[in-house]
């Protein structure tokens, strides 16, 4: 099945179900030996969230705030200038990000002026000295090698769920057509960045189903987000129970066993987390997080609450060092 997008050397399906059933302090034991084995446990990388362009999007994602689909749609907000976003990143740089991140509500890049606006931000952010991300929707070849040269590091596109889970939660593109563009942005030399969200009414099984697909991509993601669904009132998951902490531990865990090389961000929905179980999900491997009072339309932790938090725990953001 899907023999293009998959290799021969990542894990089997049964393995991650296996790692999954586990019990949970043994799999945060084994997750915390292998992240310790492959990076500096003490620090953590930081990025920095912008909207650049918000609301109005063609897409129906049932978790997001941003598609016209729903009602729950934020308002529109057209792509912002150079300038405004320049001086957000250096704000951000101030705040101790190393990694600015900027997110548009597109279906797909289109060439023209506005993606030209893009490149321009792109070349302003990485002169400030700071690592480049975007995520714009689908992109193809051409555009992404333009936004390589325009100096980007990481293109955002995440696979969100298990192929099997994929169309209970969008269906105006396919999974299919997510696995082209992780191809297209590889294909010019980028470095990808691409999770999920845990919390969509998914099974356990389709959660393990995500990580698996993430570990038999050609190149396993050099960043995995794992963000909790921030249910948005008037979208159609805005109801959705909140997942239990404990499977969120999980899926970092499996996701740090899994991917022994990737940093794996902590992302949305730490707002809504103890500070307890935000601090075992460190200690299972996640050396990574959202900083800044916003993500993208939503509230993030204080960065006063989280100056506290990283003390308490010995915790030292990369951009500090
Ligand atoms: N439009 C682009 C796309 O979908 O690729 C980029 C922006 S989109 C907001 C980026 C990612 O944020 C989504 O793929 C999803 O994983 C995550 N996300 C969006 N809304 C979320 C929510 N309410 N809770 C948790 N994660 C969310
Ligand atoms: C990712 O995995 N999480 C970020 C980023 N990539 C673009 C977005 C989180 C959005 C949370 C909901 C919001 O603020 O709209
Ligand atoms: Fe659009 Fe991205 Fe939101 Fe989906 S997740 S509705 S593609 S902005």
């Amino acid at each position: 099945m899907h023999a293009t997008n998959t290799t021969a050397s990542g894990p089997s399906r049964a393995a991650v179900d296996e790692l999954f059933q586990r019990p949970l302090l043994d799999l945060v034991h084994e997750a915390a030996s292998v992240h310790r084995l492959h990076h500096e446990p003490r620090s953590l990388q930081c990025s920095q969230l912008l909207s650049i362009k918000t609301g109005g999007c063609p897409e129906n994602c049932g978790y997001c705030s941003q598609s016209a689909h729903h009602n729950g749609e934020v308002p529109r907000e057209p792509l912002l200038d150079e300038a405004s976003v320049i001086d957000a990143a250096k704000r951000a740089r101030a705040g101790g990000a190393d990694r600015f991140c900027m997110g548009a509500a597109w279906r797909q890049v289109r060439d023209g002026a506005e993606f030209d606006r893009v490149l321009g931000m792109v070349r302003g952010v990485k002169a400030l000295g700071l690592e480049t991300c975007v995520t714009l929707g689908m992109v193809n070849e051409q555009q992404a090698r333009r936004l390589a040269d325009a100096g980007l590091d990481y293109y955002n596109h995440n696979l969100d769920t298990g192929r099997s889970h994929y169309g209970a939660v969008v269906s105006t593109r396919t999974y299919d057509d997510r696995l082209a563009t992780l191809d297209a942005v590889r294909g010019a030399g980028l470095k990808t960045c691409c999770g999920g969200i845990v919390g969509l009414g998914e099974t356990r099984a389709a959660r393990a189903e995500l990580l698996w697909q993430l570990a038999n991509l050609p190149e396993a993601p050099t960043s995995v987000p794992i963000n909790a669904l921030v249910p948005i009132p008037g979208t159609p998951m805005g109801n959705l129970p909140p997942i239990d902490w404990t499977e969120i531990v999980r899926a970092v865990a499996v996701a740090r066993i899994l991917m022994p090389r990737s940093v794996v961000r902590l992302s949305a929905g730490r707002k809504e987390m103890h500070e307890a179980a935000q601090a075992m999900c460190f200690l299972a491997g996640a050396n990574s997080i959202f900083v800044g009072d916003e993500l993208l339309t939503t509230p993030n932790p204080s960065p006063s609450s989280d100056a506290a938090l990283f003390d308490k725990l010995g915790l030292s953001p990369l951009g500090s060092a």
